[in-house]
């Protein structure tokens, strides 16, 4: 139960840092850090049919994303630059994303997972 709230509440957080509430049309906007060897956060929520520019950066290391199912073509993140991608998810569903460029021991389970709701 407890476990249950505190997810609760990482989700609350997410949705928060997303931004405009659901009744505006702007752009949202997530950023996502890049380190060795996690996505801080490692979990997103996007929404069907709204676009979102995902700000990708990283604090240490060159790491990478990619996602055919959500048309992110594979971005190198690098520390020092910041890359936007827009992204307008066109299925519900749980994404979850591997780090696309090896980047040593922790790579394997590096991974941003990308919830998409209606
Ligand atoms: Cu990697």
């Amino acid at each position: 139960m407890k476990n249950a709230l505190q997810g609760f509440a990482a989700a609350a957080v997410i949705a928060a840092s997303v931004g405009a509430p659901a009744t505006t049309v702007a752009a949202q906007s997530v950023d996502v850090v890049a380190s060795n060897w996690k996505f801080t956060p490692n979990a997103i929520t996007l929404h069907v049919g709204q676009p979102t520019t995902l700000r990708l950066t990283s604090s240490g290391g060159v790491h990478g994303l990619e996602s055919a199912d959500l048309g992110i073509p594979q971005t190198a993140i690098a520390p020092g630059s910041t890359k936007t991608i827009t992204v307008t998810p066109k299925k519900a569903g749980k994404y979850v994303l591997h780090c696309a460029i090896m980047c040593g021991a922790g790579h394997a389970n590096m991974t941003l997972t990308v919830d998409v709701v209606q």
